[in-house]
């Protein structure tokens, strides 16, 4: 049997990556940075992307909360790694463009684990074009140990790649291959990839083909045309969902998780104490990471988000993340669930 593997959202959590937010910065000239903004960008404040962009006490603040999380999850005998820091002043370039860099806060869009395989997605923005290579000591580690590691065909991402035009259903053509990591959802043999600004059908494809026969890739379409799945759905245990109300609906859900019972998230409470602007939105909220199909860890001033959880028989660790909304990270997007304990299963 083979140990060291990871096949859903909810099997008992063993080793997990957690971001980091030493150096954080917005870059300048990603041509896709919007992108990664919540899709209701445009109604919150505006982000001035000119530097000075991000205040050092407000890193400082990031660090110790992510802190704190490492040092609950490694209370619950959970082995966290964290990736090295990036060099956030240098400028990247391909035969095709340049790009400033965005800072490694979310492991989740940039790796993606199913089954034994580890896979650096084609990611959708210049400015993280090399951000994998801040996890190759832990990658490197786990492809020694015996896992499968691949990296996707590096995306060209010329400006032919995205259509920013307003216009189009996403921001993202089909050329080539193009997805973050946290587009997809693993429930097993049924593998979740949201097509969005984030994600292309090509990407799909291609997810299909290395995964092989014994998985399916659905594709979840016209539920959220913003970045990344997480603040959409979030798979709690096998038959039970939680999604988000303003996006999901019965006739958009994709047909297979119609058997599975839904939890509507509840409003998001609205932390106004920092003014600072968000690069995501309130949805981040329910973006949470399950420890256990019993336990949860959930943003604290998610009160009613709780409770409902609580009802279904989920426990709940509440914890802090003051500025995951500016940072455009929850506790699902700054995690990245290497190891659970679990089997290959089929869920539908
Ligand atoms: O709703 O702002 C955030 C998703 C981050 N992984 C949103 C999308």
């Amino acid at each position: 049997m083979l140990m060291n593997q990871v096949h859903n959202e909810w099997d008992p959590l063993q080793e997990v990556i957690i971001g980091t937010a030493v150096n954080a910065r917005f870059p300048k000239n990603d041509i896709a940075f919007a992108a990664l903004k919540a899709d209701d960008a445009s109604k919150l404040p505006e982000l001035d992307y000119s530097a000075p962009i991000l205040p050092q006490w407000l890193l400082d603040e990031t660090e110790e909360d992510l802190n704190q999380i490492v040092s609950i999850l490694e209370s619950l005998k959970i082995k966290v790694m964290r990736p090295e820091p990036i060099d956030t002043t240098v400028n990247i370039r391909t035969p095709h463009w340049n790009s400033d860099v965005f800072f490694n806060y979310c492991p989740r869009d940039i790796l993606l684990a199913i089954g034994d395989l580890i896979i650096e997605t084609p990611g959708v923005n210049r400015s993280r074009y090399f951000e994998s290579f801040s996890y190759r000591k832990i990658t490197q580690k786990y492809f020694l140990d015996g896992r499968r590691w691949v990296s996707a065909p590096k995306p060209q991402l010329q400006d032919c790649d995205y259509d920013l035009s307003g216009n189009a259903k996403i921001i993202l053509n089909e050329n080539e291959p193009i997805f973050d990591a946290a587009n997809v959802l693993r429930a097993g043999k049924d593998i979740f990839y949201l097509v969005s600004n984030s994600g292309n059908y090509l990407g799909a494809k291609w997810l299909q083909a290395i995964l092989g026969k014994e998985y399916t890739v659905h594709t979840c379409e016209n539920l959220y045309r913003g970045v990344h799945i997480d603040s959409t759905i979030a798979l709690l245990k096998p038959g039970l969902m939680l999604i988000n109300p303003e996006r999901v609906q019965p006739q958009n859900l994709p047909e297979i998780l119609k058997t599975w019972t839904v939890i509507p998230c509840p409003p998001m409470v609205i932390d106004n104490s920092s003014n600072f602007p968000a690069l995501s939105s309130p949805w981040l909220g329910m973006n949470l990471l399950m420890i256990t199909p019993e336990l949860a860890m959930v943003d604290a001033k998610q009160t009613p988000l709780i409770r409902i959880l609580e009802k279904h028989g989920i426990n709940v660790i509440g914890i802090k993340l003051r500025h995951a909304r500016t940072l455009g990270g929850g506790l699902h997007c700054i995690s990245l669930d290497l190891t659970r304990k679990g089997q290959l299963e089929n869920y539908f």
